[in-house]
C-alpha cells in the first residue's frame, strides 16, 4: 500500500465499490484514511544509524525521547559508561545511568554500542592518586573492564575498547609531555601498564563477554596520515597476534573545510583492514574559524548537507556490506552537541536542530542513504 498515491487508492476504493465488493472496499478506505507512515533515518538506512544519547535527556525531553525513538535503531552512550561515571570510587560502580539506556535499547530492540571501557580522559580523581605496583595497576584495569563488560553481558551489543590512544603525529600517548604540548594529554594507562595495554583491554573485554564485538575508536585518521597509520599497524598487529579486535570506529568530528580525499582515503584504508567499520561519532561543524558573528546561512547549511552526503556516499561506496557497522552521529540536535560547551562558540553541527527538527541536513543525509 505504501507505494499508492491517494489518488491511486481513491480510485481503486470506488472502483470495489462499483464491483459491490463493501468488505473489500471498507478494508481499502481504511488504508486511504491512515497517515502513510513516514520514512525515517533507520527504514531508510541499510546499516544501522546510530545517535550518542544521554540518559537525562531520554529521561526528560520528550521531543529529544521522540526523536531518539523513531530515528535510529542503535545507541551509544555518550559520557555514562565512561570511567569517572561508572567507577565514582576505586571499590563502586554505579550503573543507573547506562542501565537506562540498556532498559531502552532492550525495549526499543535496538543496539546498545558501549563507549569506553579505557580512555586518557574522563578518569575520575581517585584514579590519579591511585598507588600500587604494577600488578596492581592490572588489576584495577582489569577488574574495572570485566565488571563493566559482565554486567551489560547480552545487553551492549559492542564496545569501544580503547579509545584514541594515539596522537595526531602517530606516536602511542603515554608521557606526561606530549608532541600537542598539552599537560593532560598523556595516558595514564600507557605510564602504568606498559605499551601492550590496548591488546590486554581487548582480551579481557573477551573473556567477559566473547559475543560482543570489539572496536577501537579515534579521531582524525582522515586529518593525520601518521596517525592512521600507526592504528592500521596497530590493527594488522592484532589480527596476527590473534588479539580479539572485531572493529574500528572512525569517529569523523569533521567541518565543512575538512578535505574530502582525507576523508575518501581514511574509509579506504581502514575499510582494508577487513574489520567492520563504525563512523562512530559523525558531526560536522560550520564554524570552523570560530566566528562569533556567524550566521547558519543557506550557502553554510548547502556545504554541511554536501558533506554529510559525501560521507554516506564514500561509507558505501568503499566498505564493504559485511563491514558496515553503522553511522552514529555524536548526540542528537544541535543544542545537545558537545562543540557548542566545549569551544564556546556558535555551531550547528547536526541533522535536528534545537527543538529537535529535521533540519535540511537531514533530507541531504536521508537522501545519500537511500541512493
Ligand atoms: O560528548 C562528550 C562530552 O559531553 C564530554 O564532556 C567529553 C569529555 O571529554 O566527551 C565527549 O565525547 C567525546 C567522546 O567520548 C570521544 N570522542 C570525542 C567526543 C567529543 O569530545
Amino acid at each position: 500500500m505504501k507505494s499508492y498515491s491517494y489518488i491511486n487508492r481513491a480510485i481503486i476504493f470506488f472502483k470495489t465499490i462499483a464491483a459491490g465488493t463493501p468488505f473489500l472496499a471498507f478494508i481499502l478506505l481504511s488504508a486511504f484514511l491512515k497517515p502513510q507512515s513516514e520514512e525515517t533515518l533507520q527504514s531508510a538506512a541499510p546499516f544501522p544509524i546510530g545517535a550518542a544519547v544521554n540518559p537525562f535527556l531520554l529521561q526528560t525531553d520528550s521531543a529529544y525521547r521522540r526523536v531518539v525513538e523513531t530515528e535510529f535503531n542503535s545507541i551509544t552512550s555518550e559520557n555514562v559508561l565512561k570511567w569517572a561515571a561508572v567507577h565514582p570510587a576505586e571499590n563502586k560502580f554505579d550503573f543507573s545511568k547506562g542501565d537506562t539506556l540498556a532498559e531502552f535499547a532492550l525495549s526499543h530492540h535496538i543496539r546498545f554500542h558501549g563507549h569506553n571501557l579505557c580512555w586518557y580522559q574522563y578518569n575520575p580523581k581517585w584514579l590519579s592518586s591511585f598507588k600500587g605496583d604494577s600488578a596492581a595497576w592490572e588489576r584495577l584495569f582489569k577488574t574495572h573492564i570485566q565488571t563493566v563488560v559482565s554486567h551489560y553481558k547480552g545487553k551492549v551489543a559492542s564496545w569501544d575498547v580503547v579509545n584514541e590512544a594515539f596522537h595526531n603525529d602517530g606516536t602511542l600517548r603515554s608521557e606526561k609531555n606530549t608532541p600537542d604540548n598539552k599537560p593532560d594529554d598523556g595516558c595514564i594507562w600507557a605510564r602504568n601498564l606498559g605499551i601492550d595495554y590496548i591488546a590486554r583491554a581487548f582480551q579481557y573485554a573477551h573473556e567477559a563477554d566473547p559475543d560482543a564485538l570489539l572496536f577501537y575508536n579515534d579521531y582524525d585518521q582522515e586529518i593525520y596520515p601518521g596517525k592512521l597509520r600507526s592504528i592500521i599497524n596497530m590493527v594488522n598487529y592484532f589480527k596476527k597476534r590473534g588479539v580479539p579486535i572485531n572493529g574500528i570506529g572512525i569517529q569523523m568530528h569533521i567541518n565543512i573545510l575538512t578535505p574530502k580525499d582525507g576523508i575518501t582515503n581514511a574509509i579506504k584504508q581502514l575499510a582494508n583492514t577487513g574489520l567492520k567499520i563504525h563512523i562512530a561519532e559523525l558531526d560536522i561543524s560550520v564554524n570552523p574559524r570560530n566566528d562569533p558573528n556567524i550566521i547558519y546561512s543557506d550557502s553554510l547549511q548547502n556545504l554541511q548537507s554536501s558533506l554529510f552526503a559525501f560521507v554516506v556516499q564514500q561509507y558505501k561506496l568503499l566498505v564493504p556490506k559485511e563491514q558496515q557497522y553503522g553511522i552514529t552521529t555524536w548526540n542528537v540536535g544541535d543544542a545537545d552537541s558537545w562543540i557548542r560547551p566545549t569551544y564556546k562558540k556558535k555551531d550547528w553541527p547536526l541533522l535536528f536542530d534545537d527543538s529537535y527538527a529535521k533540519k535540511p541536513v537531514y533530507y541531504a543525509f536521508i537522501n545519500a542513504l537511500k541512493n
